[in-house]
């Protein structure tokens, strides 16, 4: 990925445990970058598979250069003039991200392994006895049969299916993990099969590669070849009928052990559409090519549903075919803060469905760590718990009740914003403009919010500053040029000027700009409870604003039909008070939340509020200065208007 400010870096995929930021190259490599100069970006997308190298204004400030091992010299100078726009042409060439499952955007609990079936019951079960919201639970690698993927474990695993339904009936999807090694073994299905097929990448003599991995000598298939994807889709699809909603896919840099490059040799052959490439060729893509195949196995499952995969390894247009995690980060403070970095970095790199492991993949971290990380997560786009196999027990409520508390109302937080964020997804999905974004992506002529990388934008109307100091209360951020508002206090602040603010442990500072609204629910424990739960739209303005409200059922693609909701609402405050209007819905799909209301802050004590002319309820309160109003569950045209 991208990281913001003059570099070097290589793009050959790269499976580092124990990374740190200054080790290149890692595993995701996407070679695109943004340049911004004179208050005016382009972009450079350079389409190359090749090892390549990048020199971006570190051997000099006044050229950059870059440069494959192989393959030809296409590249693209993609115009802006602002970053989004440079994004959105990027996104057009590449293919956007498309919409994700809701429950995807849930919190996420997963462990180097949890098993066996007993002991993950039992883990989803502490969610729901301790009331901490969660959407899906991880199965690492233990649950293979001696690593062989695409089977479970007879002694740890005896029933999959039985396992899988419980687990659904608690409200928990369940995601497993599949690596592209399949184990040399003639009394193995998979193998056999494979074999059978041909889908194997090869030595130059003809023979499949043999590489070590998990489950010891492994071959590989050649994903850039459509029958082996075709092949690997059905297996995929076989395996999660069990009962998966996901697929997490694994070491597919590819990554082979005992190794000094840590990969296959450059010679080995791929088939790719009726010709041959090399490895040297293929290791690029060969992660995102998995991806495809994967995500393919779960359309084919289940032709309706959107399909979810998670992936370590991918490549531009990647973002088409899975979320990226990114590996086996470290519990310390130096990876908290670097993990925002680098995310900000997949957003400006066009891939915008990204996040990492909370907590610290390696090592043991402190509960003051897991709070402060859980609260940065409560706004990267993908939100997943997760540790190696020799790390102590890092669930929420692994460190004592009072943290636990903290950690709660983290992921809690996470869920009553699912509206917001629901929307910034679907509004990514249609820009390209990432959901988690540097600032300044969002205000490129503010050159104070260049190189910024420990705060971000979620979305256009939130600005999150998480607390990256151990035993810290207070950070100090720098807010954009513009008016904003404390979420906690509404406090008026002018931007342009950095600041300090005092966070509790359990405290993360928000801000929203003038104009701002906000889509809210109330805490639910899993996405399952959306639909039918209250929905708030949070009005923050003093000068007159409109956005737009998206929803569909979260889950299947009618909403590329026409089941969708759509509605713009715009908000006219004025000396005498405010006139909030929503527009007639388009689309047909009708949501199913009980309660709708409208909150202005910064209200006066109304002396009416009127519905389309007729009565309503309202509710003000005079210490926080907010005015609610309840509306009905209709698409029509509805127009308030509140007197003061
Ligand atoms: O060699 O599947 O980054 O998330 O838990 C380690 C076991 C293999 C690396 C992944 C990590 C996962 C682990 N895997």
């Amino acid at each position: 990925g991208a990281k913001l400010g003059g570099t070097a870096m290589t793009m050959w995929n790269a499976d580092v445990y124990g990374y740190d930021n200054s080790v290149d190259p890692l595993y995701v490599d996407i070679p695109f970058f943004l340049i911004l100069r004179k208050g005016i970006t382009h972009g450079i997308f350079f389409d190359n598979t090749w090892r390549s190298t990048f020199d971006i204004g570190k051997e000099s400030r006044k050229y950059f250069d870059f440069g494959a091992e192989g393959g030809e010299l296409n590249y693209y100078v993609i115009a802006g003039p602002a970053p989004a726009d440079v994004l959105r042409r990027y996104t057009d060439l590449t293919g956007p991200m498309p919409m994700p499952p809701l429950w995807s955007l849930g919190f996420h609990q997963s462990r180097y392994s949890y098993y066996p079936d007993t002991r993950v019951r039992q883990i989803a079960a502490e969610f729901r006895q301790r009331r901490i919201p969660a959407d899906s639970i991880w199965l690492d690698i233990h649950y293979m049969d001696g690593y062989r993927i695409f089977t479970w474990d007879p002694k740890r695993f005896p029933d999959p299916k039985k396992l899988l339904r419980g687990l659904q009936e608690m409200n928990f999807r369940t995601v497993a993990i599949v690596d592209p090694g399949v184990k040399v073994d003639p009394n193995y299905e998979a193998y056999r099969s494979g074999a059978r097929e041909d889908v194997f990448a090869k030595n130059p003599d003809g023979k499949p590669f043999v590489g070590p991995v998990w489950p010891g000598d492994a071959v590989f298939p050649a994903f850039t070849d459509a029958h082996a994807r075709d092949w690997w889709a059905r297996k995929i699809a076989e395996f999660a009928s069990a009962g998966l909603a996901g697929i997490w896919n694994d070491m597919n840099e590819p990554s082979v052990f005992n190794v000094t490059s840590g990969t296959m040799p450059d010679d080995v052959r791929f088939r790719h559409d009726g010709r041959t490439m090399t490895h040297a060729e293929a290791h690029n893509v060969f992660g995102q090519q998995m991806t495809r195949a994967t995500q393919e196995g779960l359309m084919r499952l289940r032709p309706g549903e959107r399909p979810f995969v998670l992936t370590r390894d991918t490549y531009s247009g990647g973002q088409r075919y899975a979320a990226v995690w990114t590996g086996d980060n470290t519990a310390d403070w130096a990876h908290l803060r670097d993990g925002v970095t680098t995310l900000l970095g997949m957003g400006i790199s066009g891939f915008p469905f990204a996040g990492n492991d909370i907590g610290g993949f390696i090592g043991i971290g402190d509960a003051d760590l897991w709070t402060r990380w859980a609260e940065a997560a409560t706004f990267f786009p993908f939100m997943r718990a997760h540790a190696e196999d020799a790390a102590p027990n890092k669930e929420p409520w692994a460190y004592g009740p009072e943290f636990e508390t903290y950690n709660k109302q983290a992921i809690e937080r996470r869920y009553t914003f699912l509206p917001y964020i629901y929307n910034c997804f679907y509004q990514t999905s249609r820009t390209g403009m990432p959901m988690m974004r540097a600032l300044v992506l969002q205000y490129p002529d503010d050159p104070a919010t260049y190189g910024v990388g420990d705060e971000f934008l979620f979305g256009s109307d939130l600005l999150v500053a998480p607390v990256l100091d151990p035993h810290s209360r207070s950070r100090s951020l720098y807010l954009p040029k513009g008016i904003w508002y404390d979420l906690r206090n509404d406090q008026r602040i002018e931007g342009g000027k950095s600041l300090k603010v005092e966070a509790a442990e359990n405290e993360l500072p928000l801000f929203v700009p003038e104009g701002a609204i906000l889509f809210r629910a109330p805490v639910m424990q899993s996405t399952t409870e959306w639909a039918a739960s209250d929905l708030t739209f949070e009005v923050f303005a003093h000068q007159p604003t409109r956005r737009e409200y998206y929803e569909d059922d979260g889950h299947t693609f009618d909403y590329r039909q026409d089941g969708f909701f759509r509605r713009t609402i715009s908000v006219e405050p004025s000396a005498s008070g405010v006139n909030v209007t929503l527009s007639k819905a388009e689309g047909k799909y009708v949501p199913a939340h009980r309660l709708n209301a409208v909150v202005l802050h910064f209200a006066k004590r109304p002396r009416s509020t009127t519905l389309n002319g007729g009565a309503v309820g309202a509710r003000y309160d005079a210490q926080s200065e907010q005015l609610a109003i309840g509306i009905p569950q209709s698409s029509e045209r509805l127009s308030i208007q509140v007197n003061w």
